[in-house]
């Protein structure tokens, strides 16, 4: 059954609706466009990932095409369309055709697209649901052909992947004759809502269905499928000891429980962001409580026991995912870009689902920290994990073996847009800010609406209705951040009592508006000194700064006199907060001073009695998504505090 769409529903403002033009965000959508996209190809290229697509490898040959090679070129090509839409550029274009062509050669007679089991182990298909990634790469093609539809208009990739999807579902399903399999990395799931939403086709939809409804099931499938396949599957060999528990290995990728019996975020957090999506995806289009429930419960678990303050997820190297309630160490932290982008996309539905601030408000701080401390500044090197604290060695760099990031924030940052603003029969919704126009639809009237402002670094914020055609009656929604402690709202210059208008971390105005309304936002950033659970054992007697979305770290080569970690802020140290236009591309830093001890007291002495001297030594912080861009060094967000005794 599919949903009606209720009166209340919103929708986000279409990418391509939204232009910044503010000095934050559209220079990095620039930068992607100009030199994160040709650098991907041209990683995707020498590395054998683009020639696989024309099927011509033969054995003994080097490289091997790898099991997930076209997921990348999926998500660049996903990357391209959407750049495409913003900069206009037929150079592009015209490698983006060539890409497309590729793979509609790859594209076997039965519909079925996938290079690894088509040349290396034909025969094999659908025989390592696991780990084989078959229908994880499919996902990546589906929504790449919905992207180059959608940015470009064109058809033909368009039409591959719906091939390809209406071939997969002739092999899954519930009926005797399919396979009763699903995808140990989810993502196909996401892709076929997407396919559905492009196409209208519902038998995409029950498709996602099918899959996010059958994982989990009894008996376990992918137990089955190892017994007769009789062979440990593609990663059994790499990493026997992801399945030496045979429950860490179910939760691994999310199928220890039906969907609806998870209450916790475990495993692997890519995946299970992939299928937190499919499953707001699926409650929205379906109406579906028990998964909107089921949603909110791994919502509520996630973000108060096993988030990062950056919003990096997925604390652990061994299984690129959650360990245990608490469990955040800061230097071994893995936090994968892929996974941060990942609860970036779920926090978007979550907000689809319902618009509530809690979920724009992890969407905000994963966007500045922990999704953007994954591309260099030059957009040309990446990072896979992102450590919170570094002794020196932790660097970003070009490419990977495994190269899932560099595309995955590429394709999220070329679509940023999507995510400032939804419109809905009677609503204007804006979740993010940033200075640039959009164009919008409200109960069926089109208008654009300017905002100006110095965003993340100012909160003072200007919105402006222009080009509506007459006065109309709706209302306008405008978030208020979590971290904002006194907002102040005006309408046309009169004073709005926020306090009084707030709907879920919203400040809703009603009105019949018109053509040259301004609302005006104070949103003051303070700077504040964030603690941690006591629980998480790495940040106990520790602060962490942050000054409205940007979470700060320091950095050695600003702090020469001694060791991060010898380093205490004290407690009633204020900071100030300055705009350096020359550092860094332009950012906020934090100054003040800190203790650090002193070191000639310590001349030729290993213990003393006395209590350690500390001297004052100046201390600077930056935003934490800019570090690692000036000379290596330590870096650090959790600050030991000095505190004066109770
Ligand atoms: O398995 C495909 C991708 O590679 C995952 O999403 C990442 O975590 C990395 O393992
Ligand atoms: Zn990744």
């Amino acid at each position: 059954m599919i949903r009606e769409k209720s009166p209340s529903r919103l929708d986000p403002v279409a990418f391509n609706d939204v232009h910044f033009t503010d000095t934050f965000w559209a220079p990095r959508i620039k930068l992607v466009h100009e030199q994160t996209i040709p650098f991907e190809y041209q990683q995707c290229k020498e590395t054998g990932r683009i020639d696989a697509l024309r099927l011509d490898w033969k054995p003994g040959q080097e490289p091997e095409p790898h099991i997930f090679w076209e997921s990348d070129v999926a998500k660049w090509l996903e990357a391209a369309s959407y750049s495409l839409a913003v900069h206009p550029d037929p150079d592009l274009d015209g490698l983006v055709d060539q890409v497309v062509a590729l793979l509609a050669g790859a594209q076997q007679p039965d519909g079925y697209l996938n290079v690894y089991f088509t040349v290396v182990e034909p025969g094999r298909r659908w025989t390592d649901l696991r780990d084989a990634h078959e229908l994880y790469c499919a996902g990546h093609l589906i929504e790449a052909g919905v992207a180059h539809f959608q940015a470009t208009g064109k058809r033909q990739l368009l039409n591959v992947v719906r091939r390809y999807a209406d071939y997969i579902a002739t092999v899954f399903g519930r009926e005797p004759d399919k396979k009763q399999g699903y995808g140990g990395h989810e993502e196909i799931e996401l892709a076929l809502v997407k396919l559905y939403r492009v196409t209208g086709d519902e038998k995409y939809l029950r498709l996602s269905q099918y899959f996010v409804d059958e994982r989990g099931r009894q008996p376990y499938y992918f137990e089955q499928e190892a017994q007769e396949r009789g062979t440990p599957g593609f990663f059994g060999t790499i990493f026997p000891e992801r399945d030496q528990e045979q429950a860490k290995s179910r939760e691994y990728n999310q199928s220890h429980l039906p969907v609806r019996e998870q209450t916790e975020a475990v495993g692997h957090a890519v995946r299970a962001m992939y299928l937190y999506c499919a499953m707001a995806d699926l409650a929205r289009e379906v109406g579906d409580e028990s998964l909107a429930q089921a949603c909110e419960r791994l919502w509520q678990h996630l973000t108060t026991k096993r988030m990062y303050l950056t919003g990096g997820i997925g604390s652990s190297l061994s299984n690129e995912g959650f360990t245990s309630d608490y469990d955040l160490p800061n230097e071994a932290a893995y936090a994968e870009t892929c996974a941060a982008v990942g609860l970036v996309f779920w926090a978007h539905r979550m907000l689809h689902l319902e618009c509530d601030g809690r979920y724009a408000d992890v969407l905000e701080r994963t966007l500045y920290n922990g999704v953007l401390s994954g591309i260099s500044l030059d957009g040309k090197k990446f990072f896979y994990v992102n450590p919170l604290a570094s002794s020196g060695n932790a660097h970003r760099y070009e490419w990977f073996g495994c190269a899932c990031c560099p595309p995955n924030i590429a394709r999220l940052l070329a679509s940023l847009g999507q995510y400032v603003y939804s419109q809905g029969p009677s609503d204007l919704v804006v979740h993010l800010y940033a200075s640039g126009q959009a164009q919008l639809q409200v109960g069926g009237q089109a208008l654009t609406i300017q905002q100006s402002t110095q965003y993340p670094w100012d909160g003072a914020v200007r919105l402006a209705i222009e080009q509506l055609a007459e006065p109309s009656a709706f209302t306008v929604k405008l978030r208020i951040p979590g971290w904002c402690r006194e907002p102040a709202v005006r309408m046309n210059g009169m004073e709005v009592d926020v306090a009084a208008n707030l709907e879920k971390g919203y400040v809703a105005i009603e009105r019949t508006w018109q053509a040259s309304d301004v609302i005006e936002l104070d949103l003051p950033m303070d700077i504040q000194r964030m603690y941690a659970h006591p629980a998480v054992a790495a940040d106990r007697s520790c602060t962490a700064l942050q000054r409205g979305p940007i979470v700060y770290c320091l950095e050695g080569v600003d702090h020469a006199s001694a060791s991060l970690g010898e380093l205490e802020l004290p407690l009633s140290q204020p900071l100030q907060a300055t705009f350096h236009p020359d550092l860094l591309d332009g950012v906020v830093a934090l100054h003040g001073m800190a203790l650090v001890p002193n070191q000639a007291a310590w001349d030729g002495l290993l213990y003393t009695t006395s209590l350690p001297q500390m001297q004052e030594t100046p201390l600077t912080a930056i935003p934490y998504y800019a570090w690692d861009n000036r000379e290596p060094g330590e870096m650090r967000v959790w600050i030991r505090e000095q505190r004066p005794s109770l």
